[in-house]
């Protein structure tokens, strides 16, 4: 007897605070603006660029990118040594709270690679990023011509 009161007062326990949890407004601090992709021919590595914005007061950080129309997303980072420059691949790249992350050639960029279409200048491409909170932002990236600098 005692211990199926028990049982139920933690079901209920349980269920009030899910619910609690359910009730709070979804925190979604993480945006995305300003993606575009870089189209080169055939089987080169595109490269993606964007604005990652948060306007939590946590930091939180990109973990990952994926998109339907690539058949592998990466973060990467282009580190210049001398006229020499590499591109290394990163786990994560924090935003600050309140601050927004730019991606633009020459730094952190998306690296798209394994088109399952050929890429048109004109059309949009949608790329979703992961944060570190759990958030998943899907952006609407514009193919720009290969000889696009920046944005
Ligand atoms: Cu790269």
């Amino acid at each position: 007897m005692n211990t199926s009161r028990q049982l139920l007062l933690a079901a209920l326990l349980c269920g009030a605070s899910f619910q609690a949890f359910a009730a709070e407004p979804a925190s979604a601090p993480a945006s995305v603006s300003d993606c575009w992709i870089r189209a080169l021919p055939g089987d080169l590595p595109k490269g993606g660029y964007f604005k990652a914005h948060n306007a939590g007061d946590q930091p939180v950080n990109l973990v990952g990118i994926s998109s339907t129309a690539f058949g592998m997303a990466m973060l990467h980072q282009t580190q210049s040594q001398g006229s020499t420059s590499s591109m290394a691949m990163v786990e994560q790249v924090p935003v600050p709270a309140h601050g927004t992350l730019v991606f633009a050639p020459g730094n952190y960029h998306a690296m798209l690679e394994e088109p399952k279409q050929a890429l048109k200048v004109g059309s949009t491409i949608p790329l979703t990023f992961s944060f570190s909170n759990g958030q998943k932002v899907t952006a609407a990236c514009a193919v720009k011509s290969a000889g696009t600098m920046g944005q």
